[in-house]
């Protein structure tokens, strides 16, 4: 039945019938799946084929953003989940995350940020289309010892690099590593602009992230 959920879910996302798609994560929260089941098995599942309908031209923008705001409603609903089961006082980490300049791709970003609050990270989302500077002071302000910086287009990527080399300038490089991620970024694109770490998923970017901050 769960299965049956799940594949119920996803394709309302994919259909674009987010209140279909609210209904179906209410239903599976009271039956009781764990909100990451329903992320991993529902929603990101969902959102896939949904790129992949546009990658091929059955899509087409008005598709993608009726998708995207099923999934953002079902994330509202399943972040205080997430977050009930979750009970640490003491932050692992201060993380300071956002979708880099001219760049205004949320999901991956919010679901990544919401999986780090779930594993008790202090979280600062600064949303997207974030300017160089903008991380860069609340790095400063926050004290954060991680930097989550997210990207989904080719022609926005070499933001993430402009982060890292404005830490550097400011003196802030060495009080943090630098996470990257996002469709088309990759670990050998990670490693050439001198990043941390990379990751391809949310569920990944926790890994890092806990690995990331025990060595800082
Ligand atoms: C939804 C979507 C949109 C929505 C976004 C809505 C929103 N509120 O976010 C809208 C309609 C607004 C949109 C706009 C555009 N989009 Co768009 N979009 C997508 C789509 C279909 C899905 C992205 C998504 O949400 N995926 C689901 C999430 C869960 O996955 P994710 O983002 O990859 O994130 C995961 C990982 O990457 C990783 N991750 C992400 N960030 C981070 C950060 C860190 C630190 C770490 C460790 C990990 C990590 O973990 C996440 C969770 O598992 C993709 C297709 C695709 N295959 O990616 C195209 C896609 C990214 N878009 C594309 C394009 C071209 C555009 C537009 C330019 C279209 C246009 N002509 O206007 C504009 C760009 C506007 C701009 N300036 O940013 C292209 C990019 C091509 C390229 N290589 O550059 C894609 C690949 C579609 C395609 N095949 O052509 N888009």
């Amino acid at each position: 039945m769960s299965t049956a959920l799940l594949a119920q879910i996803a394709a309302s996302l994919v259909e674009g019938d987010p209140d279909a798609t609210v209904a179906g994560v209410r239903e599976a929260i009271a039956a009781g799946l764990e909100p990451l089941a329903i992320i991993d098995g529902a929603l990101v599942v969902g959102m896939r084929t949904v790129g992949d309908k546009y990658a091929s031209g059955e899509f087409f923008l008005p598709n993608l953003i009726v998708s995207a705001n099923g999934m953002k409603q079902a994330m509202a609903l399943l972040e205080p989940e997430l977050k009930a089961r979750r009970q640490s006082l003491k932050p692992v980490g201060t993380v300071v995350i956002g979708t880099v300049r001219g760049d205004i791709h949320e999901i991956g970003k919010s679901l990544v940020g919401t999986m780090l609050a779930a594993n008790g990270f202090e979280v600062h989302d600064l949303g997207v289309d974030v300017p160089v500077d903008a991380f860069v002071s609340r790095v400063r302000e926050a004290g954060a010892n991680l930097v989550g910086l997210s990207a989904l287009l080719t022609t926005t990527m070499h933001g993430q690099k402009d982060v890292i080399e404005a830490l550097t300038k400011a003196g802030l490089r060495g009080q943090v590593k630098v996470m990257v991620g996002g469709a088309p970024v990759s670990r050998a694109w990670a490693d050439g602009i001198g990043a941390d770490g990379w990751a391809q998923d949310a569920v990944s970017a926790v890994d890092l992230a806990t690995r990331l901050v025990a060595q800082s």
